[in-house]
Formats: C-alpha cells, sequence, structure tokens
C-alpha cells in the first residue's frame, strides 16, 4: 500500500524522507500536450480551484470564510459534537448555495478528456476532493469523492447512508446559514436539526464528508492508490496541495517519474516536484490543454 506508511503522517511529521532531484516544471504547452497524446492512463486529482470559476468558494484566502468562521474550523467532529445547529447552518448555506452553480470549461474539458479516452480504450480518473459535485454535472463518470459529497447524509446513530438533495434538508434551517458575519446563529435545538428516517431510528445525521481528523474511506481510498499506482500521468488542478493525504498523491505519482502537470493559479508547496506547472485560471488553460 504505497500510503500505508505515511497514510497517517504528513510529511511535516516524516523524519528524513529522502526525495529525488525534481525536474524544475516546464510550462511548454507542446511538451505536455505530446505527453497526453502519449498517456494511456490519467490521473486528474482536484480541488476547490476547479470549482473556483463556478462561484465557488475556495477553502483558503477570502472564500475559507463563513461568517466569522474558517471552513477548517468548521469541518470537524467536534465542531458538529459542540454546536451541530452552526454546522449544519454552514452545510446547509453550501448545498443552498450550489442550486445557482453550473460547472464551469474546467470540469467541461475533463469530462470531455475522459469521454474521449473511454471511446479510445484509454483510462481517465477523476480524483476530487470536492463536495459539489460539480465534475459529475458536467459528465465525469465514475468520479471518486476523496472526502464525500454535500448530497449525501450519514446517520450518527444507525450509520444509513443516502443521497439527499432535499433544499432545505429540514424545516428548521430554510432561510438560515446567511454567510455574512453579522448574522446571528439560528441555535436550531437538535430535535429539529435532520433526523434519520430509518425505521425505529431517528438519529441526527451528520453530512456524509470526511472531516479533519477523520479518516479517509478505506475503500475510495485503496481505488484512489491503485489509480495512483498504474497511471502514466497525472494532472493536478486546482489545488493548494496543504491537506494531507491528498496532498500526498501527485508527488507519489511524480516519485515513480511519472510526469505530473499542475494546473494553478500560482506555484504550491508541491511545484518543484512535477515536472510541469501551468499557471492561470484552469476554466481558460485546461480546454487548450487537453484539446483533441
Ligand atoms: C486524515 C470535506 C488520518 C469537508 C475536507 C492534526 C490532527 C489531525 C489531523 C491532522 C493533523 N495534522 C495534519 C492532519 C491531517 C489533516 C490535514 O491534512 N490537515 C491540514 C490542514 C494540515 N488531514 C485530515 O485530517 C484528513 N484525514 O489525515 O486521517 C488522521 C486521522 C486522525 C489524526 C491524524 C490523521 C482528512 C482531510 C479531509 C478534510 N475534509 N473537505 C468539507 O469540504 O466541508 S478538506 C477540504 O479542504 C477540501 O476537501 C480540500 O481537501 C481542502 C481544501 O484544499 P483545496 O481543495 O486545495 O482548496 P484550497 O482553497 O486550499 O486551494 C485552492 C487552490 O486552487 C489554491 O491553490 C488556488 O491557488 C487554486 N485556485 C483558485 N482558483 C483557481 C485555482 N487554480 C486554478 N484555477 C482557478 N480558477
Ligand atoms: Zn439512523
Amino acid at each position: 500500500m504505497l500510503f500505508a506508511a505515511r497514510r497517517l503522517c504528513p510529511p511535516l511529521l516524516l523524519a528524513g524522507a529522502s526525495k529525488m532531484a525534481a525536474p524544475r516544471p516546464s510550462s511548454n504547452m507542446a511538451a505536455f500536450r505530446e505527453t497526453l497524446a502519449s498517456a494511456k492512463h490519467v490521473v486528474v486529482l482536484t480541488g476547490a480551484g476547479v470549482s473556483a470559476e463556478s462561484g465557488v468558494p475556495t477553502f483558503r484566502g477570502a472564500g475559507g470564510w463563513w461568517r466569522r468562521y474558517q471552513a477548517q474550523n468548521l469541518a470537524t467532529p467536534g465542531a458538529f459534537r459542540e454546536q451541530p445547529s452552526l454546522v449544519w447552518e454552514f452545510y446547509h448555506y453550501r448545498r443552498h448555495n450550489m442550486a445557482s452553480k453550473q460547472p464551469n470549461k474546467a470540469h467541461e474539458a475533463i469530462a470531455s478528456l475522459q469521454q474521449r479516452w473511454t471511446a479510445a480504450g484509454r483510462r481517465c480518473r477523476v480524483i476530487t476532493q470536492n463536495i459539489d459535485g460539480l465534475h459529475q454535472r458536467a459528465g465525469s463518470q465514475d468520479v471518486l469523492e476523496l472526502h464525500g459529497t454535500l448530497f449525501k447524509t450519514r446517520c450518527t446513530r444507525c450509520r444509513h447512508v443516502e443521497e439527499n438533495r432535499d433544499d432545505p434538508i429540514c424545516p428548521a434551517l430554510a432561510g438560515t446559514g446567511a454567510p455574512d458575519p453579522s448574522t446571528p446563529s439560528a441555535h436550531i435545538p437538535v430535535k429539529d436539526l435532520p433526523r434519520c428516517r430509518q425505521p425505529g431510528c431517528g438519529g441526527l445525521l451528520r453530512p456524509h464528508v470526511v472531516w479533519f481528523g477523520e479518516n479517509l474511506d478505506a475503500e475510495v481510498l485503496g481505488q484512489a492508490e491503485a489509480e495512483l499506482e498504474a497511471c502514466d500521468l497525472c494532472l493536478v488542478v486546482g489545488t493548494s496541495s496543504v491537506v494531507y493525504p491528498a496532498a500526498m498523491f501527485a508527488p507519489s505519482v511524480a516519485e515513480r517519474g511519472v510526469p505530473v502537470a499542475e494546473f494553478n493559479l500560482e506555484p504550491t508547496p508541491k511545484t518543484a516536484e512535477f515536472g510541469f506547472h501551468f499557471t492561470g485560471p484552469c476554466g481558460e488553460i485546461l480546454p487548450e490543454a487537453l484539446a483533441p
């Protein structure tokens, strides 16, 4: 298992790990397109930046705030345990927000690449950190959602998981969730938060997402590892590469000597490990990079 030794330990905790000298990233589009043309199995790893041009806030920078909270401080089991109403307002807001959002040209370019490759007997797997569902709405198939999805719930009592696109997900959340810092919390009694409808259960529901401090689903992680170990090209799009274990995925491919192309507005802590880096909005660059 590629990440077994490091799954729980981001490199910052890993002493003495040796790193092959990485080639300086090229921004030569013709060279990248030659590499793409000769590849047979590509992994496309995406983060919040791929949805930025759809108007979906990213996690870091200005977009990473909701009211006076940093998103990642609400995306924890502790926050849900302490303030389930506040955390549900946060997720209700993000679910409701998606109703007015559409896939952008980056999602569409990735979906089109996958459709063409599948027809030609080549493999293209999309692995996303995002929970917004926009890759699927753009037509990408078999998307691996590393961190779950906004549109499924999991019961905290019986662990039943089901899709739920109701907006609001429960009457008490109607009209709540406004992101403005001056918005008062709704303080919804836990009995009026989303409840499980499995016979005899009634347990409190939570979003079916992976929070900070929670393990990724073993099956999902296993599928991701298999794709990363087998691919002969990896694209890493719109991620700051600071959240583990996803942040280790593209570097692990580069360590095998397989080409990795990063598409981002700016360099990231991992850029130096990759063969290609293209700077700019992925909604503009990916359609050119992935064009037939
Ligand atoms: C785990 C779902 C084992 C929820 C998310 C101490 C205690 C406990 C754990 C840790 C610890 N220290 C480290 C850890 C591990 C921790 C971690 O990595 N923390 C970080 C902060 C250091 N990871 C975990 O906890 C993971 N589990 O390790 O389990 C374990 C268990 C217990 C104890 C130890 C270990 C679980 C992590 C998953 C968390 N859930 N999401 C929700 O969404 O509400 S993470 C969430 O944040 C996203 O899913 C995503 O992964 C991450 C955000 O990252 P990005 O997607 O990269 O977005 P970001 O805004 O950061 O960057 C956007 C990028 O796009 C930028 O680079 C920007 O330049 C670029 N961009 C913007 N616009 C564009 C663009 N690029 C191109 N075009 C554009 N237009
Ligand atoms: Zn239940």
